[in-house]
């Protein structure tokens, strides 16, 4: 609680995007503005749908709890409730929330006068979100394509997802994807790592500096990015991986309707193995 003195000061009036002074306080460590309170809306009603959802049955194991989007048959129409109607007002209330949530990071960044880099990157999570759930249904014409809500059932949409393009592998966005998450960890871990190796010595030693950490980089792979530029790279990295993603399922279905290994057939047609 050692912050707290320094958040007094920056505790101030202003900045908010909607409801003026209403909602412009704290409840405890909480911000709350006006998008603090859609946020808690939608996100107790989206969870008491899911509630009610699992009790419609047949199950109470939370593995196993699972509310599917309606059948393809509904199109783009509501669908009854029970039949996927709650998994399209769960769908509402995520949006909702998600799109509130960021809202809220943007005012407290007001607040502060930082930088919107936070909200702007858990936006492009948002866009993954979205684009799984709203835009490709949209753009396939049925709510059903939608992934349902539940730990396990969720999984075995990605799975069949999967292979009904043969072997996802060979969608080539998806390459970019994995390629860019496996990158963002490699790059947290050598970030970690250095500032770990510099500023925590062991007991007795002294905190070494910028300098020995740049100095390292340039002894071992002959050039620094820098610790600006480290942390840039890392939010270039983690946003590029999501934006990826959300491309490689948003090509799947609307633009490729094949196996994905057939994709490649651009190579084995080029001209030059003629
Ligand atoms: C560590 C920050 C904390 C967040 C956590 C998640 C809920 C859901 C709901 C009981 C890194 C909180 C979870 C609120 C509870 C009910 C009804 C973030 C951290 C701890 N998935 N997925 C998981 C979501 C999709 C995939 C776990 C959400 C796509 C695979 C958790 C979404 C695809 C695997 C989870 C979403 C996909 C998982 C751990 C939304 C492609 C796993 C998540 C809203 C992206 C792993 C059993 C985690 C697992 C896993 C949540 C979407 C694939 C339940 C909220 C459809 C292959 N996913 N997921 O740590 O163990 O994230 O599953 O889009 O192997 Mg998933
Ligand atoms: C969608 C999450 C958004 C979350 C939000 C916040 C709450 C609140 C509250 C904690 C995008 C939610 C917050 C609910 C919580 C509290 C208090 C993130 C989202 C807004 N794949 N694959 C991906 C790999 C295979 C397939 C992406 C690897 C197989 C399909 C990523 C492998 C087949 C889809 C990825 C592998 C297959 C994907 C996921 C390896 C299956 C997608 C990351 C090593 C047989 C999905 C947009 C992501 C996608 C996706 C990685 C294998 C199918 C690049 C490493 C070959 C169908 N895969 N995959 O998108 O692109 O995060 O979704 O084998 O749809 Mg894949
Ligand atoms: C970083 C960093 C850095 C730091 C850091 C960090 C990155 C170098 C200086 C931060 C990193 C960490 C701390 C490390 C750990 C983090 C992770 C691994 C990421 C994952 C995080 C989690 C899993 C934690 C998630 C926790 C969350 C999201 C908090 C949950 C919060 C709530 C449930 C409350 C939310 C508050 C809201 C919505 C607004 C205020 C609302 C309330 C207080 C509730 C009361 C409600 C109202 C007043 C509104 C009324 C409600 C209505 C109208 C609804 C009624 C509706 C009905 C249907 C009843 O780089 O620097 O160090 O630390």
């Amino acid at each position: 609680m050692a912050m707290l003195s320094f958040e007094r000061k920056y505790r101030v009036r202003g900045g908010t995007l909607l409801g003026g002074d209403l909602f412009d306080f704290w409840v405890g460590p909480f911000y709350v503005g006006f998008f603090g309170v859609t946020a808690a809306f939608f996100a107790i009603l989206g969870t008491l749908l899911i509630i009610w959802g699992a009790a419609l049955g047949p199950t109470w194991n939370i593995w196993q709890i699972s509310i599917a989007p309606p059948d393809i048959k509904y199109g783009l129409r509501f669908a009854p409730l029970a039949a996927g109607g709650l998994w399209q007002l769960i769908t509402i209330c995520a949006v909702g929330s998600f799109v509130s949530w960021a809202l809220r990071e943007v005012e407290i960044c007001r607040k502060l006068g930082i930088g919107y880099h936070v909200p702007a990157a858990f936006g492009m999570a948002i866009f993954a979100y979205v684009s799984l759930n709203v835009i490709r249904p949209l753009l396939m014409g049925a709510w059903g394509v939608g992934f349902p809500y539940g730990i396990f059932s969720h999984l075995d949409w990605v799975s069949n997802t999967g292979y009904q393009y043969l072997s996802f592998h060979y969608n080539p966005a998806h390459m970019i994807a994995v390629s860019f998450f496996f990158a963002t960890t490699f790059a947290l871990s050598l970030h970690g790592g250095l500032i770990l190796s510099a500023a925590n010595p062991p007991r007795g030693g002294t905190v070494k500096s910028v300098e020995e950490e740049n100095t390292y980089f340039r002894d071992a792979i002959g050039y620094s990015i820098g610790s600006l530029g480290i942390h840039r790279l890392g939010l270039f990295l983690a946003v590029s991986a999501v934006f990826f993603s959300a491309v490689c399922i948003l090509l799947s279905g609307p633009f490729w309707t094949h196996g994905w290994p057939s994709w490649w057939g651009w190579w084995l047609n080029l001209p030059i193995w003629h």
